[in-house]
């Protein structure tokens, strides 16, 4: 897109970020709905608030004298200017706090637990038991079963990295020394594509992975399959 001014005010006003496909992807996970929720409120509430602000300025600049003597009131200028971001800035944080995204996170025990941790350039998978214990490893791939909660716990031994996939969740750090922890609980098969949102280094933008929900009973067959000796290669 060329940057003409009427391309450039379009990317910045707030009515550009309403396109769903641009702003964040479709949904897949509890997790990602609540995050897509929050998103809608804020986008709504920031472009209604902008054009609030834009009318009343324009009224308070060209609109008939009566009208910008009412505008021009301490009252107003208080109330408009101060009382109202209050309210609403705590409104919208109580609305992002509210024990429903606190329960979309810790609903029920993880059925799943899965260590990843970012590697320079890559993703190391690590399948867990209920005890901690490591089933198996893989690179790059990891399934989740629809429907039933999963903890990842994520990890670096190097740089910081940062676990994204648009469509299961948000973004949260992989810091050397830490075990951050990530809920997700798929609502539907599909495959998703997972980027590392934390520049890294060199090859960052290649730090890419597959996240595939299939239904439990592939999970389960999946995971057994894993789980065998790994077949001498032929001649
Ligand atoms: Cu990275």
């Amino acid at each position: 897109m060329a940057p003409t001014i009427p391309n450039v005010l379009a990317a910045t006003l707030p009515l550009a970020a309403l396109a769903p496909t641009v702003v964040w992807a479709q949904p897949n996970s509890v997790q990602a709905a609540r995050i897509a929720d929050i998103g809608w409120v804020l986008y709504v509430g920031a472009t209604a608030i902008f054009l609030i602000v834009t009318v009343l300025m324009l009224l308070a600049m060209f609109g008939p004298a009566s009208l910008r003597r009412r505008l021009s009131r301490p009252a107003l200028i208080l109330g408009a200017g101060i009382a109202f971001p209050i309210v609403a800035l705590t409104a919208l944080l109580l609305y992002v706090l509210s024990p429903a995204s606190l329960a979309a996170r810790d609903a029920e025990p993880a059925a799943v637990r899965i260590e990843v941790t970012g590697e320079l350039w890559w993703w190391r998978v690590r399948y867990l038991d209920a005890s901690g214990a490591l089933l198996f490893e893989t690179a790059n791939d990891i399934r989740i079963p629809v429907g039933h909660p999963v903890e990842l716990l994520l990890k670096s031994d190097n740089v910081i990295h940062s676990f994204w996939v648009p469509e299961l969740g948000g973004k949260l750090d992989m810091i050397p020394g830490r075990v951050n922890r990530m809920r997700v609980l798929a609502s539907t098969p599909g495959a998703f594509r997972g980027h590392c949102a934390e520049y890294c280094g060199a090859q960052h933008a290649r730090m890419r992975f597959d996240a595939v929900a299939v239904s439990p009973e592939r999970f389960d067959a999946w995971l057994q399959a894993q789980r065998q000796p790994a077949r001498a290669a032929g001649p």
